[in-house]
């Protein structure tokens, strides 16, 4: 793994598992977590997509940092997933298989104190917050599953590039129409305190329909706002727009 990364691979398994050692957390990270979490709460109501608001009612994860046994325990009977905790950002290959086993890779450490408003490298924070909740809807749960399956066929046909920004333009900063209004159900800005109020009400990005082939051929920013979001209807329109076979498109995309 590059060592850039600031997590410790040192004790990794070799599908990047490591124990969450929750005891180690320190009072002053559970506090900083507690932060991060209000901060969000009060954002979530307004901004939030009703699947996401749903599942975190059923979560008692405001307090502190999570146990991540005690939420797979959860999740496992719900939906059949559970949580793998990792160092960090992993290797495609394994993170890919791990979504294609249901098992979804959280990052063990919080970020710094300093680090409240932005941080680079994916934390427990972004991990949990963003992506955990919605692990409990059946449909995207399903979604993530396919979208794993659906990684390692990329690494077959070197197409990950393009597959990523699927994951990018839906996972982490997708949007979703709902009777309200758009909402946002990508874990990039849910768990934001700028960008999650930004994606919603600002008339300055693009907001365009959920448009598969045009987010394969979408770069995207990764330190700064979107300038580009994409919408769906619903996870159900997600999975049904995401259902075809992508060979034939990456190779459309590749020649073009
Ligand atoms: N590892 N822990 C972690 N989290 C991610 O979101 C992640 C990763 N490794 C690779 C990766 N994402 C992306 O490259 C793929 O979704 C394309
Ligand atoms: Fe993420």
């Amino acid at each position: 793994m590059k060592s850039d990364l600031r997590g410790d691979y040192s004790s990794a398994a070799p599908d990047f598992a490591v124990e969450q050692a929750w005891a180690k957390y320190t009072p002053e990270e559970h506090a900083l977590y507690r932060r991060l979490f209000e901060r969000q709460s009060k954002l979530v109501p307004r901004y939030a997509c009703p699947e996401w608001i749903e599942a975190i009612a059923g979560l008692d994860a405001a307090h502190e940092i999570p146990r991540f046994d005690e939420i797979s325990k959860n999740l496992r009977s719900k939906t059949g997933w559970e949580i793998v905790a990792v160092p960090g950002l992993i290797p495609d290959e394994a993170f890919f298989t791990h979504l294609a086993n249901r098992r979804f890779p959280v990052t063990v450490w919080l970020r710094r104190p300093e680090e409240f408003d932005y941080i680079v490298e994916p934390d427990v924070f972004h991990d949990f917050f963003g992506h955990v909740p919605l692990l409990f809807d059946r449909t995207y749960a399903d979604h993530l599953h396919e979208y794993g399956k659906g990684g390692l066929k990329a690494m077959r046909l070197a197409a990950v590039k393009m597959l990523a920004r699927l994951y990018w333009y839906t996972i982490e900063f997708g949007l979703m129409k709902t009777p309200a209004g758009v909402r946002a159900y990508g874990a990039g800005l849910l768990s934001s305190g700028g960008e999650l109020a930004y994606c919603v009400d600002d008339p300055k990005p693009r907001r365009l329909p959920f448009d598969l082939e045009r987010i394969m051929r979408t770069e995207y920013i990764i330190d700064r706002y979107q300038e580009t979001y994409f919408v769906i209807d619903s996870f159900e329109h997600l999975m049904r727009e995401t259902a075809p076979d992508f060979t034939p498109i990456y190779a459309r995309i590749r020649h073009s």
